[in-house]
């Protein structure tokens, strides 16, 4: 069976998926945005299992991710991954941008999960270009769909309109594929 690459329009955190991505600072201890949002959302057992990640392994550096509990959440999982702070694009953003999509790919494979969610990893508080983000992401998740395939369904879930435009149009080209 193809997988699915859906666009959702909404909040992550409410997604009924088995693992929802969260665009996590190094220091893995919570912070604005969607990383806010996800903490307030799973309670304080998410707290608690990243100080014990960053115990274990210090911290996440961007373009890494690594997996969790989800808490409260509907998600059974929660993958942490980093993004890059963009710098004007001349600091390997593009690439951190695209280890950070595929590290939680497989994180994600590697531990049996089916369904998958992604926020738009950078392009709020790190400022990267959310057209740029976004062909990065659509790109870097078909190819890995192409390639390796025990997941099933992915999700972009945007939280803005504009941004959910900008996957819906570069997704269209596969449609009716
Ligand atoms: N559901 C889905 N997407 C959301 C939600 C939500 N509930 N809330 C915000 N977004 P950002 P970054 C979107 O700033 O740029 C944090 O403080 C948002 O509109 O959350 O990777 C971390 O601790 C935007 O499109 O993450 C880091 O310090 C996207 O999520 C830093 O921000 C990413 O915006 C990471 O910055």
């Amino acid at each position: 069976m193809k997988p699915q690459i859906e666009v959702i329009h909404g909040d992550i955190t409410t997604q009924h998926v088995d693992v929802i991505v969260n665009a996590a600072n190094p220091s893995l201890m919570g912070g604005g945005g969607v990383d806010g949002a996800i903490h307030r959302a799973a309670g304080p057992q998410l707290s608690e299992a990243c100080k014990m990640v960053r115990q274990q392994q210090g911290e996440c550096p961007p373009g890494h991710a690594v997996i969790t509990i989800a808490g409260n959440l509907p998600a059974k999982a929660v993958i942490h991954t980093v993004g890059p702070i963009w710098q004007g694009g001349e600091q390997h953003e593009a690439r951190i941008l695209e280890d950070a999509y595929r590290n939680c790919l497989r994180l994600a494979a590697d531990n049996g999960y089916k369904t998958m969610a992604f926020p738009a990893i950078s392009t709020g508080v790190y400022g990267y270009p959310k057209q740029a983000a976004a062909e990065i992401a659509v790109q870097t998740v078909s190819t890995f769909l192409t390639r390796y395939n025990p997941l099933e369904r992915v999700c972009f879930v945007c939280f803005d309109e504009e941004t959910a435009d900008i996957y819906r149009r570069l997704l269209e080209p596969q449609r009716g594929e």
